[in-house]
């Protein structure tokens, strides 16, 4: 017990807003597992945040569940870890209006997600969407976490979580652990789609050629590496600024065999683009294979998955309900003492 109040508390997660992708995968989920000796960890599926952009319920249910799978197929030990749904938690909700009160328009409307987000659904433009950030950092100061794993894509974000921490500090008191971004070896690629590489990889593309889910099997995830747009030249060589397709098909080989780019061009020295994508697409593949395998084991037993959701819920729970109790107080809401 002693040695787990030493160690340094975590928190990450990850939207069941589709299929995860090996975006999410590589920037996010395939460190969490090797940080959970390590560190107090608490993982979260964000079905809060997913209802920013048009879900379809039934869809959403499923994404969560298997999310949670996911998870655990990829190393995340529940006795290890809180592992836990969002909405299952209502202080995450509870704590993110309070950091509104704290937070300038203009800090949210500036944030490159949301306008990408809003480019992408203009017909939904909501202010969810807008907010997201805002429960994003309660996700993180509800857990006095310190470190928050994250890919290099929600950078913006954690500045954020660090101002309202500090913020809301000053005006207080003392009252949460202002977190670091945890950049594990490795994660800082931010893996690019394959139909349009100066885009990020994201799940809820409208294009299914443009990422690799972890679910994919073989002989798409071949043709969808077959297909990944690269340039006119023939040479294997890391160069993002002037050939984005094969160094994001480098930066997803290196990740998936641990070799650095340097090696990785050695591999396809004076091959072609077909032999390299085949070679990418295999790698891919066979590293998916095993997850895939004891995900599709987990599913099958829903009622495991369940009780491990519940008891995440009732460990974070406990945890988050601590600090809002703090900051309620702090703020001035009556509490009866
Ligand atoms: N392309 C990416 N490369 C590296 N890391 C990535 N992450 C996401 N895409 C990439 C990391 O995955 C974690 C979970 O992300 P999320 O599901 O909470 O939200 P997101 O970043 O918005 O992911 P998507 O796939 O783009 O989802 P949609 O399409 O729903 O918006 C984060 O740590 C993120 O850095």
């Amino acid at each position: 017990m002693e040695e787990v109040q030493r160690k340094q508390t975590l928190f990450s997660a990850v939207q069941p807003s589709g299929a995860v992708t090996i975006g999410n995968y590589i920037g996010a989920i395939r460190n969490f597992a090797a940080l959970q000796d390590a560190y107090n960890c608490h993982y979260a599926v964000a079905d809060l945040h997913a209802i920013t952009v048009k879900q379809e319920p039934a869809a959403l249910r499923r994404n969560t569940l298997e999310l949670i799978a996911l998870f655990i197929a990829c190393g995340i030990d529940p006795e290890k870890c809180v592992l836990f749904v969002q909405s299952h938690v209502p202080a995450h909700c509870e704590l993110a209006w309070v950091l509104n009160t704290i937070t300038y328009p203009g800090e949210l409307s500036r944030m490159t997600q949301f306008k990408d987000k809003s480019a992408k659904h203009a017909d939904n433009v909501n202010m969810g969407l807008m907010d997201y950030p805002v429960l994003m950092v309660a996700d993180i100061l509800l857990y006095q976490a310190a470190l928050v794993p994250i890919g290099a894509d929600q950078k913006q974000h954690l500045e954020l979580t660090r101002d309202l921490a500090i913020r809301f500090n000053n005006r207080y008191g003392s009252t949460f652990t202002v977190p670091d971004g945890y950049f594990p070896k490795g994660s800082s690629a931010r893996i690019m789609s394959l139909a349009d590489p100066l885009k990020k990889m994201s799940k809820s593309d409208e294009n299914p050629n443009g990422f690799i889910t972890m679910g994919d099997d073989r002989e798409s995830i071949l043709r969808k590496c077959k297909r990944a747009v690269t340039d006119s030249e023939a040479e294997v060589r890391y160069d993002p600024q002037t050939k984005p397709g094969v160094s994001n098909l480098l930066t997803i080989y290196c990740a998936f065999t641990g070799k650095s780019t340097a090696e990785a061009e050695r591999d396809f020295a004076g091959k072609g683009y077909g032999d390299f994508k085949l070679a990418v697409g295999e790698t891919v593949a066979d590293a998916l294979a095993p997850v895939q395998a004891e995900k599709a084991r987990l599913l099958a037993d829903k009622a495991y998955l369940n009780a491990v959701m519940k008891r995440g819920e009732e460990a974070a729970a406990r945890i988050a309900r601590k600090t809002l109790s703090k900051v309620y107080r702090k703020v001035g809401f009556y509490t009866g003492e």
